[in-house]
């Protein structure tokens, strides 16, 4: 069976871009999580993350497996922390957080997840897991401990990716936080995007359709929503985003 990793570059090849939608456990019920996912799937978004940064609530297993239930889409841990783990998903981003310098980000976390990961037998997505400063604390900068890179140093992140790319990382991840006030600017996913090859997820504060376009314009492959689309955001919004992110996507891979 393929990997999910490579149905995430099979998507990248036909679409030029996939949209994700990030379930937070700590914003609803299971039950809730799992009506969400098959919303998703109908709106035609490509996959699944689920993860949080707190964990405020019991149950991550049975949110993933309520998820995995009543959706076909690959649904992918983005683990707020190394229990955050699940037999039922599809696989798990293995993330380093490479814009910091914080030891327990790059290898500790990594250990005390390892031997869990492999008994439940679950896929690894090697991630370079890269915070840009948003212009206000978020709690993604606060939980890990690490200084955000400068939003306006794009050549700083461009090295830091090509170095987790030399690494041997398989995905880089631009995230800006959740409900982040700024979103990652689209300089830094240019220069990002010039440097590396690797697929290129970008998150945290995007709140409209115009801002997921341009970011897929200047570069990134997939696009990650949470926040604009918990609580009463309807079908229609999903499948606003879906529907902008695959366009964009397109025109991208006409050039
Ligand atoms: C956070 O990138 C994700 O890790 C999504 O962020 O909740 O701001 O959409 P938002």
């Amino acid at each position: 069976m393929k990997s999910t990793y490579q149905r995430l570059l099979d998507l990248r090849r036909q679409s030029g871009a996939g949209f994700l939608v990030l379930l937070d456990p700590d914003s609803a019920s299971p039950h809730e999580l799992g009506l969400k996912a098959a919303t998703c799937q109908a709106a035609a978004v490509d996959a699944i993350l689920i993860g949080g940064s707190l964990m405020m609530r019991d149950g991550f297993s049975e949110a993933v497996t309520a998820v995995k239930q009543n959706c076909k889409l690959p649904v992918i841990i983005f683990p707020g922390g190394p229990t955050q783990l699940s037999a039922d998903a599809d696989a798990v981003l293995f993330l380093s957080l490479i814009s910091g310098r914080n030891p327990q980000h790059l290898i500790g976390d990594h250990v005390v997840a390892a031997p869990v990961v492999k008994r439940l037998g679950l896929e690894t997505i090697p991630t370079g897991y890269m915070l840009i400063g948003s212009g206000s604390p978020t709690a993604v900068e606060f939980m890990s401990d690490t200084r955000p890179l400068p939003p306006d140093k794009p050549d700083l992140a461009a090295v830091h990716a090509l170095a987790g790319q030399y690494l041997g990382l398989k995905l880089i991840y631009l995230e800006a936080g959740s409900g982040a006030r700024s979103a990652v600017p689209v300089e830094v996913i240019a220069a990002v995007r010039r440097w590396v090859d690797l697929p290129l997820i970008v998150g945290g504060g995007i709140r409209t359709p115009d801002q997921a376009a341009a970011a897929v314009e200047a570069g990134a492959d997939f696009i990650v929503i949470g926040t604009a689309l918990e609580g009463q955001a309807s079908s229609d919004d999903v499948a606003r985003f879906a529907d902008v992110v695959h366009r964009a996507g397109r025109g991208r891979s006409k050039r």
